[in-house]
């Protein structure tokens, strides 16, 4: 018989990866779990219930929230009240980090940054949605938390994890010492090791980006993409194009096969469109983890120290060799670029 690992067991077992710690960060994986398969729940019976659709109201970033998205906000935010191991939630929800100013809260160790619904713009045709969080230590020491705990730059993060409501769902998360994925068994409803050390495959032949805005990207995109639609038989190219539109989805895709994901700044998006805090720290934590690699173009993602709490980014993340060859695109002056033109005519 093979032995189901549950993610409360795993969890439990990894503890001793971390010689100080006296169960909190366990504890609140395990409060974010509960919430995952809460949410799961209702991801799976949206087309039964009317919870479909716009809520009606609209969130600080402008834009229209469903009802989903009200729901699984709530659902995560008091697994992590009642859990007492968090003192402060930075959502993509709230305009304002939601503190936790219980007893036993207000003192908690941990602080979550947290992507409570990733998708919505697919929620309603049943297309892959995800949940993204990010987990960081406080550092002040005492009274109520500051706004530079939440914003601590990505390498703080003390653990990662992104939840993917697919054709099955799982909880892929990282304590910085590599990745682990679990499939959540629906007959015994708990999330069952399924996927132990997870890596990036070093190359890959898919890209992900929305190339429907190809006329506003930066030249360099533009021209990293023109080479992964080229034919070559040495590099495997043309490559694959698959783009799902949940960030979680398409880079758990190219996690497992290999390949890079990329939204690049654009005149709709100029700073980028993804979230840095709960959205691109968390999943380039899980991909570095991995062993890819995740950039802004400029500046490897956890290095950036975020100065405001929905602050965007562009991100392009995947594997190593991908990413390096899209990087040394970015990095082409004008006048190489002529150059190689100059030479595309003359071999013709
Ligand atoms: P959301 O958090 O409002 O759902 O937006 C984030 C999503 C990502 O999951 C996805 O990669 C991206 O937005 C898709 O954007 P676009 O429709 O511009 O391609
Ligand atoms: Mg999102």
């Amino acid at each position: 018989m093979i032995a189901v690992k549950t993610l409360g067991q795993f969890i439990i077992e990894k503890q001793t990866d971390f010689p100080y710690a006296k169960g909190e960060l366990s504890r609140l994986l395990r409060d974010i779990g509960i919430a995952a398969k809460i949410v799961n729940r209702e991801v799976n019976k949206a087309g039964l219930v009317n919870i479909l659709g716009d809520a009606g109201t609209v969130n600080v970033q402008g834009e229209g929230q469903k009802k989903l998205d009200v729901y699984a906000n709530e659902q995560f935010i008091a697994a992590l009240r009642s859990g007492g191991e968090c003192c402060v939630v930075a959502s993509e929800e709230h305009d304002e980090c939601v503190y936790i100013e219980s007893e036993i809260s207000k003192n908690a160790k941990y602080i979550v940054a947290i992507d409570p619904l990733d998708g919505s713009s697919n929620i309603d045709v049943n297309v892959a949605i995800g949940t993204i969080f990010s987990i960081y230590r406080r550092q002040s020491l005492e009274g109520k938390p500051l706004i530079s705990d939440v914003l601590q730059k990505g390498s703080e993060q003390v653990a990662a994890g992104y939840v993917i409501y697919g054709s099955s769902t799982m909880l892929v998360y990282s304590t910085g010492k590599g990745v682990n994925g679990f499939t959540l068994d629906p007959s015994i409803g708990e999330f069952c090791l399924s996927h132990p050390n997870m890596t990036i495959p070093k190359n890959g032949s898919i890209y992900s980006i929305n190339e429907g805005n190809y006329v506003h990207f930066p030249q360099g995109v533009k021209d990293y993409i023109k080479y992964c639609q080229e034919e070559d038989g040495k590099t495997g190219r043309p490559y694959t194009s698959r783009y799902i539109g949940s960030m979680v989805a398409d880079i758990h895709r190219n996690l497992i096969k290999g390949g890079i994901f990329l939204y690049p700044v654009s005149s709709a998006y100029p700073n980028g469109k993804l979230r840095l805090v709960y959205e691109c720290n968390p999943m380039a934590f899980i991909l570095e983890q991995a062993g890819g690699l995740a950039t802004d173009g400029m500046n490897r993602i956890l290095d950036i120290v975020p100065n405001r709490l929905h602050q965007r980014s562009a991100i392009f993340l995947g594997s190593e060799v991908m990413v390096k060859k899209l990087m040394s695109f970015l990095k082409r002056t004008d006048s190489e670029r002529n150059n190689d033109h100059i030479s595309a005519i003359n071999a013709l």
